[in-house]
């Protein structure tokens, strides 16, 4: 099974009509540490190295639907597979190898993220907020759990049901990107050029 997932930004009106008749499933807490080389040479390539609380994990691009801003990446885990990934032999542990070949934390934030279960689709809404800086910044995400061949209509159905609940179809920037986009814009404008995509 695949996780099909898209980014929106509600007013409280479309929050209300998003969370009508919704059941309440979890609250959670949790800290990402974003690491990449002086030179972003990893994000540029779209591979994004992140430590979430204890566990490491690395976004790697798997399908993008550029159409509906629907991007779908493999989330590693396994930690000798990320390794692998970025060529990083085993010397001592992985906070200190990746010191050692020049990874360093370039994003730390937090997010306060509530969960939510209307009929099959599963809602998160996250607060985050960024260390030593005093932006905050709020998104949603209308997910899907598909199979790998169901993927496109799981897509149609995420618009859909975004669609009758009045939300806007745009492009909305992840928590990581808005951090770049306010705090670091030369790096922003690198990354949509090696996407492609619009610099909003
Ligand atoms: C894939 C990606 C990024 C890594 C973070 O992914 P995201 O889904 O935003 O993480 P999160 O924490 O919100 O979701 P969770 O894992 O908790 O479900 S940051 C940006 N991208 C894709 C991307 C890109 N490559 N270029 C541009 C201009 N925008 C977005």
């Amino acid at each position: 099974m695949i996780e099909i997932e898209k980014k929106f930004s509600l007013d409280e009106a479309q929050k209300k009509r998003l969370l009508h008749g919704a059941d309440s499933l979890k609250k959670k807490t949790f800290t990402d540490v974003y690491f990449d080389t002086k030179e972003y040479s990893l994000i540029l390539k779209d591979f994004w190295l992140r430590q979430r609380d204890d566990t490491f994990e690395l976004k790697t691009p798997h399908h993008k639907d550029k159409e509906h801003f629907i991007y779908q990446y493999d989330e590693i885990v396994d930690e000798e597979e990320i390794r692998k990934r970025l060529s990083l032999p085993v010397k001592g542990d992985m906070k200190s190898d990746l010191q050692q070949a020049g990874f360093i934390p370039f994003c730390t934030c937090t997010t306060e993220r509530e969960s939510y279960q209307v009929g099959q689709f599963t809602i998160d809404l996250d607060h985050v907020t960024y260390k030593d800086d005093d932006i905050t910044y709020d998104l949603a995400e209308i997910e899907l759990m598909t199979s790998e061949s169901e993927a496109e209509q799981a897509t149609g159905k995420i618009i859909e049901f975004a669609k009758q609940k009045g939300l806007r179809m745009g492009d909305v920037t992840g928590k990581i990107v808005y951090y770049l986009k306010k705090q670091k814009p030369d790096v922003y404008r690198a990354l949509c050029k090696a996407q492609g995509v619009e610099v909003l």
